[in-house]
């Protein structure tokens, strides 16, 4: 039987179809997805940011563990998805521009997904702009920006305040991703900040003010 540990294993090592077929035995053998997704392939880019960090490895092979892990998010998705509930807020969401990581934006709008969100993914590298511009065409209850570079958490910045000076009462702004932080979301004028994609959905709901 196949441990989430090897699943760790095969993503740290940009193994891709390793990962898909230990992703589909942990789940045959009654593994929660979300459970697989927290314990076994999440370490694994851990992994892979720490052996980057170390000049261990380098940015194709960061590459190739993200498509593998992807390869699997995308199995894992209806699993993830699947709430069976007509949604009742709409959420916009998307990495801020100048950044191209995805991996935990996409997580975090399938667990949206899942909790009933109607969520709009206006993918990565999104100018406060089209941010805006979303936001009023969808009449967004929640915009999610995800930053995994701490050289655009300015852009995370300059978003909020652009969303800020339009005036969009019915509108909250949640922010997260690696190198952000309470504190830095309280700086910019956040309404909330969450730390994993589990937060994420809690803190989601509070904002829109969700009851279930
Ligand atoms: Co990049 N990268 N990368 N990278 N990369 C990091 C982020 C880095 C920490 C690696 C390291 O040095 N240890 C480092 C940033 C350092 C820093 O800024 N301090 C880094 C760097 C430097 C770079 C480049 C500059 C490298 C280069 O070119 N020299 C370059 C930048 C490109 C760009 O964006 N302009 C780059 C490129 C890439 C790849 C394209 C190769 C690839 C991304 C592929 C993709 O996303 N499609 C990649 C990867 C894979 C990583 C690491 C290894 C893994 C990221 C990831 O997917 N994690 C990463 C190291 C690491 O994070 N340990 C690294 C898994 C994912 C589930 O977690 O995204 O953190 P995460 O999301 C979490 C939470 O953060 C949170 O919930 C999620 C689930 O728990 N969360 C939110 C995220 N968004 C949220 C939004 C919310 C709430 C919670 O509300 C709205």
């Amino acid at each position: 039987m196949p441990q989430l540990s090897d699943l760790t294993t095969a993503v740290a090592e940009g193994k891709r179809a390793e990962t898909v077929r230990l992703t589909q035995e942990l789940i045959a053998e009654g593994a929660h997805p979300s459970t697989v997704v927290e314990q076994g392939l999440v370490p694994g880019m851990g992994i892979v940011g720490e052996r980057f960090k170390n000049n261990e490895i380098f940015v194709p092979e960061m590459l190739i563990a993200a498509r593998a892990m992807k390869e699997s998010l995308k199995l894992l998705e209806p699993m993830l998805a699947d709430a069976g509930v007509k949604p009742k807020y709409t959420v916009v969401v998307g990495t801020v521009q100048g950044d191209l990581h995805d991996i935990g934006k996409n997580l975090i709008s399938m667990m949206w997904r899942g909790a009933g969100f109607n969520v709009v993914d206006l993918g990565t590298n999104v100018s406060p702009e089209k941010y805006l511009a979303a936001v009023q065409e969808h009449g967004a209850h929640l915009v999610g920006l995800s930053a995994l570079l701490t050289t655009t958490m300015p852009a995370m910045k300059a978003t909020v305040q652009l969303l800020r000076s339009a005036n969009l009462p019915n509108t909250k702004i949640m922010v997260g991703g690696a190198p952000i932080t309470q504190a830095f979301a309280d700086e910019i004028g956040a309404d909330g900040y969450a730390a994993d994609a589990g937060t994420a959905v809690e803190i989601a709901k509070k904002l829109v003010g969700a009851t279930a």
